[in-house]
């Protein structure tokens, strides 16, 4: 192409498939190869790719996974070693031999095990394992799991990442509000980077990197960092202020901003007090709230009740109408202590839901913080006070803040949501967005594209099948128990139902009691797609047994990964080139985001859309999957919002009808009511009322986790270093990336492993050797990386580890055992919290030291009389293989 027409091709927008000199036809199209899915155009000729490029319009840099012309893109798609025909296992599960299948026959085969399996066990023995955000069909593997007349039973790192705190801030605010950047961050005049190392998370090209350094370096008045990590990371560069936390502390350092934010008055009361909970009534004696229903003899249980100082009486607040019945004049205050008269004529001492949770606060001193957190107390009250009176701003979503502290997550997440309605944040531009998928006519009816939602069918579950979803009565947020409970607001707001997709989550260890002790009921068989939970769940072993004990286990996947070759049947999937997309990330967000299919399928790769379309097809639901390929999909979901799928892809881009408004809640809907939030009261519920109907506590509180110092001195004794098994780096993507030949495993080959020079000089352990890291789960090895910039005392472990070089049979399984950080993690019961299941991978203690016993260096030197002497030679943690 001349470099003229190159110029211009980038300059102008192409049709769709256009075909330029070369004989180049460039498609439209999405990657899919991290969750950014930047808008790219792929050209092909003669049937194969043979460049990526950027789409310029929506501004794309090619990253790192990527290649800078999508060569490794390219060689990825080609690569010898994906899988193209389905695999049918011949030997033993676990010896890696297989037979090559027809897919088609593979699917009758697959279809009729699973029909026998639900005539023997009932459809609740299947469930599905799934990875992070990979796709946009995980509602087709709802449609079919519903239809099938299984209970929702899914595990997935959700659990502990982003979907957990869905849940939650959907409780709160009626909506994901927890985002790695809002639509107006670069308005933003605070960032916090609570646990997210912005620059690795999908690549330093990416969108959410770049718009940080456009935020920082904005003309006129520059945005305050806050960074909060045990680790000197690339946003400290730019930081106000960087507080280095111990791992797994997170939670008392927000209670204590908290208390600091109400005891010096930083919040805006207006917010609190016009938009929040804040103001209704709770009672002292049982730390209720109190309803509608307790003061009125007819009243309502969903309405609340608050105190009206303007005519010192109670005011009971409509939900359903988001107003006071009584009268629009009424001042509502956030603080006061009330005796109100209940309908059955007693009385009761009540406080303000914003004075609840002051009370409890106040145990959180910033002193404490600081103990706990190793953070000096000065440099704790500069950031609260940066954070508290420098908005707009937002807390940038991380997994470090939080997601994966066990049993302080749920806590975690309110506390952060209850910084963001004090500080004023919410919804509000340079704040955090809340979304709007469209306006609902009066009679109900739709402009915007499909949610994912409305594909579902949640409405076929039964209520006897929802009672048979794994830990319904245990881990009950992320159940059907606290789905209905969000379910019924977000129907009333959006005529939706709320989406399933990853927010009912079974908790792993409870998915594997059932899979290992038929507990509550036998677990028979497995579809895992998208996902390597050898490599993302916690406590790799347990993992492991489960998996075996299936009696079927089918994957779908691009490679025969270390769960793969557990399988029965690995099916290929066609990756990100191979499909066409139109996704609003897990209906998180208010427009839809796609492209076209860049190239046909290799071999019998099939989307995943396919594959339970598939099965859906030969297990009675013929009726319900209308849509025969998903370009139909695509045209039906855009079509409603009256675009074309040409246009859509074209586009790329399908916004809300609304455009991205802020401060919606202030507005009216068609039916003249205020707005609100889609919560059980229309309020931001600072105090969430959800919550408490769970049974859970809707004030956050601190619990030291399990394995720390303080909770555990006796084991600090023998495993004295805090470990946190995280820190995202680019171009891998969790277990991803690290088969040799597309040109990212040779990039960084081998796990790394960080720890402080200091530490590290006192346990003889040298730069870049190879070191064993132990917790009472095991321990594995990975190369030593030492340096000033972590915290003392903490050592940063790389998750999901897998050599897919080495032998997939046992007992090398590709190396699952060897360097995997997950083979650390804890997976018990006790340890999970107590709402949504989550488990701890930052916070927890262990040891290291040299593989290589420092006494073998050569400058190192050892008699032989000491070997006669009977004297140990190992190093001490070697001892006992005397
Ligand atoms: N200790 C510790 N554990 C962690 C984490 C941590 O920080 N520390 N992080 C956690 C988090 S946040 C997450 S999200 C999880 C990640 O967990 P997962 O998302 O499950 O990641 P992977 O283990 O890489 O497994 C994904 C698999 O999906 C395949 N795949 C990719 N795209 C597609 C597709 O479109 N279709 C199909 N069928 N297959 C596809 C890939 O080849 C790969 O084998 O790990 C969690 N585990
Ligand atoms: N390149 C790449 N990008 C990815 C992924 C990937 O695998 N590779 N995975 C994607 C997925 S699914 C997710 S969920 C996101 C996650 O992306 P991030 O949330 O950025 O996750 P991490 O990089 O694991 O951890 C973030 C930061 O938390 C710090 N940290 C560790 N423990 C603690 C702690 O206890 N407290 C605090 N405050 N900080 C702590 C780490 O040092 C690190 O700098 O990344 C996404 N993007
Ligand atoms: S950041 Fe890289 S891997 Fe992620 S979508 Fe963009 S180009 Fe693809
Ligand atoms: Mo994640």
């Amino acid at each position: 192409m001349s470099e003229q027409l190159e110029e211009d091709y980038t300059l102008e927008r192409m049709p769709n498939k256009a075909i330029d000199e070369n004989g180049v036809q460039w498609t439209y199209s999405r990657c899919f190869f991290c969750h950014m899915n930047c808008a790219i155009r792929v050209g092909q000729k003669d049937g194969k790719l043979v460049e990526i490029r950027p789409n310029e319009e929506q501004e794309t840099v090619l990253c790192e996974r990527m290649g800078e012309k999508g060569e490794r893109a390219i060689k990825f798609h080609y690569h010898p070693k994906r899988i193209n025909h389905v695999l049918k296992r011949v030997g033993k599960r676990g010896e890696d031999k297989w037979e090559e299948i027809p897919y088609d026959q593979a699917l009758d085969e697959v279809a009729a095990k699973l029909q026998k399996l639900k005539d023997q066990y009932g459809p609740e023995t299947l469930i599905s394992s799934e990875g992070t955000y990979r796709s946009d069909h995980l509602w087709a593997r709802t449609r079919f799991a519903n239809l099938f007349g299984n209970p929702g039973n899914v595990v997935d790192p959700g659990t502990i990442c982003w979907c957990y705190s869905y849940t939650v801030n959907m409780a709160m605010v009626g909506w994901p509000v927890e985002a790695i950047a809002p639509p107006s961050a670069l308005q933003a005049d605070t960032i916090v980077f609570w646990g997210l190392r912005a620059d690795e998370r999908y690549s330093p090209k990416s969108p959410i990197w770049r718009t940080v350094l456009a935020t920082v370096n904005r003309e006129g008045k520059k945005p305050k960092v806050i960074v909060i990590d045990p680790v000197s990371i690339e946003a400290v560069k730019y930081a106000n202020s960087w507080l280095a936390i111990r791992p797994g502390t997170d939670l008392v350092m927000m209670l204590a901003w908290i208390n600091y934010i109400i005891t010096n008055k930083l919040y805006r009361e207006d917010f609190i007090k016009n938009w929040s909970n804040g103001p209704f009534l709770v009672r002292k004696d049982n730390q209720l709230l109190v309803r509608g229903s307790d003061v009125l003899k007819n009243g309502k249980f969903e309405d609340f009740v608050a105190w009206d100082a303007k005519h010192s009486k109670v005011a009971v607040w409509c939900s359903d109408e988001c107003r006071y019945y009584d009268s629009e004049e009424v001042d509502t205050p956030i603080t006061g202590e009330f005796k109100i008269t209940l309908a059955n004529g007693s009385k009761v001492t009540c406080i303000t839901a914003f004075d609840a949770i002051t009370e409890r606060m106040k145990e959180y001193t910033i002193e404490k913080a600081s103990q706990i957190t190793g953070v000096p107390a000065n440099k704790i009250i500069d950031a609260v006070t940066i954070f508290a009176t420098n908005g707009p701003g937002y807390i940038a979503w991380g997994v470090g803040g939080g997601d994966m502290h066990g049993y302080n997550a749920t806590s975690s997440c309110i506390a952060k949501t209850l910084l963001r309605c004090f500080a004023g944040n919410i919804d509000v531009e340079g704040g955090e967005y809340i979304g709007d998928p469209g306006p609902v006519g009066e009679t109900g009816e739709k402009h915007f594209a499909v949610r994912d939602s409305e594909f579902e069918l949640s409405e076929v579950v039964t209520p006897e099948t929802r009672a048979k979803f794994l830990g319904n009565d245990q881990f009950k947020t992320m159940s059907w128990k606290g789905f209905e409970k969000i379910d019924k607001h977000y129907l009333k707001m959006w005529n939706l139902p709320r989406p399933m997709l990853h927010q009912m989550l079974v908790t792993p260890p409870v998915a594997w009691k059932a899979i290992l002790e038929g507990d509550p009921y036998p677990v028979k068989a497995m579809i895992c797609w998208s996902s390597n939970p050898l490599c993302w769940a916690p406590n790799t072993k347990h993992v492991y047994e489960a998996l075996k004990a299936l009696e079927l286990l089918i994957v779908v996947d691009y490679w025969k990964t270390p769960t793969a070759a557990l399988a029965d049947y690995i099916f290929p999937a066609a990756d990100s080139l191979e499909r066409p997309m139109a996704t609003n990330f897990e209906d998180s967000i208010d427009f839809l985001v796609g492209g076209d299919r860049g190239i046909e399928p290799e071999g019998e790769r099939r989307m995943d859309y396919d594959f339970f379309r598939g099965l859906g097809m030969r297990l009675g639901q013929e009726d319900k999957w209308p849509w025969k390929t998903y370009e139909d999909v695509v045209a039906y979901r855009v079509g409603r919002a009256g675009c074309s799928y040409q246009q859509f892809v074209e586009d790329s881009v399908l916004p809300p009808p609304g455009g991205m408004q802020n401060e919606k809640h202030k507005t009216k809907l068609p039916n003249g009511q205020t707005r609100g939030f889609a919560t059980p009261s229309r309020k931001a519920e600072i105090f969430p009322s959800v919550l408490q109907e769970l049974g859970y506590s809707p004030i956050p509180f601190y619990r030291e986790l399990p394995e720390t110092p303080l909770s555990n001195p006796e084991l600090a004794k023998e495993y004295p270093l805090r470990l946190t098994v995280s820190g995202r780096w680019s171009p891998m993507y969790h277990s991803e990336h690290r088969v040799p030949g597309t040109g990212t495993r040779s990039m960084f080959p081998w796990p790394i492993v960080k720890i402080h020079m200091y530490d590290a000089r006192a346990l003889g352990i040298r730069d870049g050797e190879w070191v064993w890291i132990e917790t009472p789960r095991g321990r594995i090895r990975q190369v030593a990386k030492l340096g000033h910039d972590i915290v003392e005392g903490v050592v940063q472990a790389q998750p999901s580890w897998w050599f897919p070089e080495l032998p997939a049979e046992e007992p090398w399984s590709q190396g699952i055992f060897e360097s995997n950080g997950n083979v650390l993690t804890d997976d018990s019961i006790e340890s999970l919290d107590e709402g949504t299941g989550s488990w701890v991978t930052r916070g927890l203690l262990c040891k290291i030291y040299p593989c290589i016993d420092p006494m073998d260096r050569s400058e190192e030197s050892i008699s032989l009389d000491d070997f006669k002497a009977g004297n140990t030679f190992y190093h001490k943690e070697f001892a006992h293989l005397k």
